[in-house]
């Protein structure tokens, strides 16, 4: 683990994830815009149709990243260590197909390391590899990720807070302001998001309704 637990809570509350091929506004707009509404964290995943590789993903990723330099948002990069590394982000997430967490530790040193996991094994084999949150899901029906595995609701979340499971943990699918404070009712940390920041009319507003809603909850425990 490299980042303490609270402040790793914290982070995570509403933590807004993208790719260009999320956007159909320019992107450094829309993440100007969701920092504007209240994003704790953002994550760098350039998946999907027409993404950019090579020059073109390097150059996003330093836009996106001095962005959030700007606005002391930490910045993430998915499955890419290599990138990560060389623009010095502040940390990875990676899921089961990805490295071995231990390995992705060893080379990140104290960044951040967020894991994606499905059932307890790979909970308890993540913690201790290192990781310093879960993202759990997909927690409802989601479009964006097209290999997504069966939707789970809620019910992992239960099943590792009652096997006294105390790892930072995220939520993460079909996520929107309607529908997020179950998730902080069930005692996860935050939610993440693409489509429903992304793809808003106003990102800002969108987030804005989507830190309220996780914090009104958040409030209530
Ligand atoms: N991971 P949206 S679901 C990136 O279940 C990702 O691990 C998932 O996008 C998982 O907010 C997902 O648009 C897509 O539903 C989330």
């Amino acid at each position: 683990m490299a980042v303490k637990s609270a402040k790793m809570r914290e982070l995570l509350r509403l933590y807004f994830i993208m790719g260009s091929a999320n956007c159909s506004d320019n992107p450094e707009e829309v993440l100007r815009s969701a920092i504007k509404g209240g994003i704790t964290l953002f994550q760098f995943r350039e998946k999907g149709k027409g993404c950019f590789q090579g020059e073109e993903k390097l150059h996003l990723a330093k836009r996106l990243q001095s962005i959030c330099r700007e606005n002391h948002i930490p910045f993430i990069v998915n499955d890419d260590i290599e990138l990560a590394l060389e623009i010095d982000a502040d940390g990875v997430h990676i899921g089961q197909e990805d490295e071995p967490a231990s390995v992705v530790r060893k080379k990140i040193g104290n960044k951040i390391l967020g894991v994606s996991a499905h059932n307890l094994g790979e909970a308890k084999k993540a913690i201790d590899e290192g990781a310093d949150y879960l993202g759990i899901g997909p927690i409802y029906p989601t479009s964006t990720k097209e290999d997504a595995k069966a939707v789970q609701g809620l019910s992992f979340i239960r099943e590792l807070k009652n096997a006294n499971i105390n790892i930072p943990i995220v939520g993460i699918g079909g996520i929107t302001a309607e529908n997020a404070a179950p998730i902080i009712g069930t005692r996860a940390d935050g939610v993440s998001v693409i489509t429903a920041i992304s793809q808003a009319d106003s990102p800002e507003a969108s987030a804005r309704m989507l830190y309220k809603a996780v914090h009104i909850e958040g409030n209530k425990q």
